[in-house]
């Protein structure tokens, strides 16, 4: 595989020269080319970046010498060759990107600066080339060298003949699955911390059993996102509720409302002090849903006209499933069952409930006011699209 790179500091991919890639260069396997773009500047300063059109702060690249750069480096062939430009605007980087860029005959990196390169580069390399626009992760760098740097590695260590890639079929694990568990190794007790005990009992299915459960563990703490959404729910269902959920809704709204009382320091606020009468009463007022995995209730949310309003309330996910989007489905759920008469959406929350009320502002509502004084629950409203 061809790797070049265009930068205007050519000494940041100095470690391209370095260990692995550089063993690779050394096999043949690779053939790498670093440029400065100041290569193809014409004047005395040899200027790479003028102003933006349109004002704005920073700089930005100008068009010609990337464009005679890609000229020489793409000639008219440009069959099997991938320009990535390394972006805070690109797609995300994945391990997927990664196996598809190592099928490429050649990748050519364009490492941008300041706020980046003319568009009219892109759009004049796409007539002839692959043009991928990419980001590795959502932080600001200085440039797009260490960017380049990272998606290099992740490629060339995918492929065939690089050293010791055999084990990368087992890695690939990593794309849409669980995070690693942890992993240890001798001695058995280290500065008073021991090994998990499972792990030297030669029992190989508890032990299988026990780094799924961490995997799941970890994942669910710092990854929800990778999470497929019937690991959300298992098997999930939203329905209408009807009198026989109401003991159900009561104790998860006291499960939930505790929570509340908690964040907002007020033990008044109604829905911990209903009874199961109050609740069976309110399933007629109000049209309240009823999530159920696996046949547990585990969430809820009602709502009801009053004039032109659609007042939705009693939105409650149960603790253990909190982080993976369900209150987000049951707030669109909500939302979408409005019937033809309703102008806007209305929500009451503590006003000190910072996950709901980022969840809500996320979805488009803004406070309109705090009720009681200070102490009162805030009142969210946001127009119906169209109406
Ligand atoms: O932040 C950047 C600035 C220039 C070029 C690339 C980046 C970047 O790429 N992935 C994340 C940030």
């Amino acid at each position: 595989m061809r790797l070049d790179y265009l930068t205007i500091f050519p000494d940041y991919l100095a470690p391209l020269q370095l260990s692995l890639p550089g063993k690779a260069v050394a096999s043949g396997l690779l053939d790498v080319h670093v440029h400065d773009l100041r290569r193809w500047t014409h004047d005395r300063h040899r200027t790479v970046d003028d102003t933006p059109y349109g004002g704005g702060a920073g700089m930005v690249l100008k068009p010609e010498p990337f464009g005679e750069a890609l000229d020489e480096l793409l000639g008219d062939g440009a069959e099997g060759v991938t320009v990535v430009v390394t972006t805070p605007s690109g797609e995300p980087f994945t391990q997927e990107l990664a196996r598809e860029l190592a099928t490429r005959d050649r990748l050519v990196f364009a490492c941008g600066r300041y706020e980046g390169i003319d568009q009219r580069v892109l759009d004049h390399a796409r007539t002839t080339a692959e043009v991928r626009e990419v980001s590795i992760g959502d932080y600001v760098l200085n440039g797009g060298e260490v960017a380049a740097l990272a998606i290099t590695e992740a490629v060339v260590r995918l492929l065939p003949g690089f050293m010791g890639n055999a084990q990368s079929l087992v890695e690939e694990s990593h794309e849409g699955g669980l995070l690693e568990h942890p992993v240890y190794t001798k001695p058995a007790s280290w500065r008073g911390h021991e090994v998990p005990p499972v792990l030297l009992s030669g029992d190989h299915g508890a032990i299988a059993r026990w780094r799924r459960d961490q995997a799941v563990r970890r994942t669910v703490e710092r990854r929800p996102d990778l999470l497929p959404a019937s690991a959300v729910t298992g098997d999930w269902t939203i329905e209408r509720a009807v009198r026989a959920d109401a003991a159900e809704i009561l104790t998860l709204q006291l499960a939930c409302w505790v929570r509340e009382a908690i964040a907002n320091d007020d033990l008044s606020i109604p829905p911990l002090h209903e009874d199961l009468e109050t609740v069976t009463a309110s399933l007629a007022d109000w049209d309240t849903s009823v999530v159920r995995v696996g046949g547990r209730l585990v969430g809820s949310v009602r709502g009801r006209l009053d004039g032109d309003v659609w007042d939705i309330g009693r939105l409650m996910v149960a603790p253990d499933l909190r982080g993976r989007g369900l209150g987000r489905l049951l707030l669109e759920h909500v939302q979408a069952a409005a019937p033809a008469g309703a102008a806007t959406y209305r929500l009451f929350t503590g006003k000190d409930s910072a996950d709901n009320l980022r969840m809500y502002k996320k979805a488009g509502f803004r406070v309109r006011e705090v009720l009681d004084g200070r102490s009162g629950p805030a009142v969210l409203t946001k127009r119906i699209s169209g109406r």
